[in-house]
């Protein structure tokens, strides 16, 4: 039972966030929904040493990536978590290479890396759901044409972070909040209201072992974070968990700078515009941040393909327009 004085996500969207809701019941139903799936989400993964859930389920994703067996356990828990909500006309995931229809006469769309950071699950790193949702711009049975979306039309974005804590960041547009879970209760509590990004910061977020395949100009910004100040001292701090969710909510609360532009790996970047970077972007700006794919903001892209990935770069305001400039040689 939640003490008088805390606030449930529930309640929030309903009584805090509604000003700025189109329809307030059907965003909290979708949201309590996401609490839903990523509680047992949550309760598999403080427990995974001990259960048989660790390791590869032994397929491959249309990314050609090893599944996990979490991914396939956390996709499960969503779609069977929105399916219920009956807001949801279709959901989007990695997991999966079609579109999957829920609810025909659902109003809403629903995009989401059910488990990102899954390679990092067997060593005990955080991990993260991200979750991304459009309001339908069609009738009937839903086709995946219909997530090829601008990432500015979405309504909600958010991740969940299976932490030292884990907490559900989300926006509708008008701010963003963070909600922890309380482990006996199953509920996530209010525990920060309109979350704000320092515009500086001296984090640097990017896999180095792409060095030597990146252009110019980000090798440039990189030497630029490794410049020492007039007293020889590091003027930035490397941090990169392979972890997207791990990495952006520790520059969120801190100020930092997260890039993964493309590299001889991957080309157009290996980040997933529609389920990772859109959501992700949305909550970067809403704090008072940026997010790019290069020089362009990366909300304004239309997707073109469902899995389609993007080069992101994503931070604070002075962070990125510094990096932003390197871009421009
Ligand atoms: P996995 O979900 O396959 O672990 O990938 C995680 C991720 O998509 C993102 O969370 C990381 O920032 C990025 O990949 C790390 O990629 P590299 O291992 O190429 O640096």
């Amino acid at each position: 039972m939640n003490t008088k004085n805390e606030i449930l996500l529930g309640q929030f969207i309903e009584n805090r966030d509604e000003l700025h809701q189109p329809d307030p019941k059907a965003i909290s139903a979708i949201l309590r929904a996401v609490e839903r799936a990523s509680e047992r989400v949550h309760s598999v993964i403080s427990r995974a040493g001990l259960a048989d859930v660790l390791g590869a389920a032994g397929s491959e994703n249309i990314q050609g990536e090893q599944v996990q067996k979490l991914d396939l356990f956390a996709n499960d828990q969503f779609i069977e978590s929105l399916e219920s909500c009956n807001h949801i006309a279709a959901i989007l995931s990695e997991e999966n290479d079609e579109i999957i229809s829920l609810n025909e006469s659902g109003e809403y769309l629903f995009a989401t890396d059910p488990l990102d950071g899954s390679s990092n699950i067997d060593v005990n790193i955080s991990v993260g759901t991200i979750f991304s949702v459009f309001k339908r711009n069609q009738k009937g049975q839903p086709k995946k044409e219909e997530f090829h979306r601008h990432g500015y039309e979405q309504v909600v974005a958010g991740y969940v972070l299976y932490g030292t804590s884990t907490v559900l960041i989300y926006t509708c547009g008008n701010g963003v909040h963070a909600f922890t879970l309380e482990p006996s209760s199953g509920k996530f509590i209010l525990t920060n209201e309109a979350i704000k990004t320092p515009q500086k910061g001296n984090i640097f977020s990017i896999n180095e072992g792409n060095y030597k395949t990146l252009e110019k100009g980000i090798q440039n910004y990189i030497g630029y974070c490794k410049k020492l100040n007039d007293k020889g001292k590091r003027t930035h701090t490397a941090r990169f968990m392979g972890s997207l969710v791990a990495d952006f909510h520790r520059n969120l609360l801190k100020g930092g700078i997260f890039i993964y532009p493309a590299t001889a790996d991957a080309p157009k970047g290996r980040l997933r515009l529609l389920y990772e970077c859109n959501p992700i972007a949305m909550i970067a700006e809403q704090a008072g941040g940026l997010a790019t794919q290069g020089k362009e903001r990366l909300l304004n892209i239309k997707a073109k393909e469902i899995h389609e990935r993007t080069p992101f770069f994503t931070g604070s305001k002075v962070m990125m327009n510094k990096a932003l400039s390197y871009l421009d040689e």
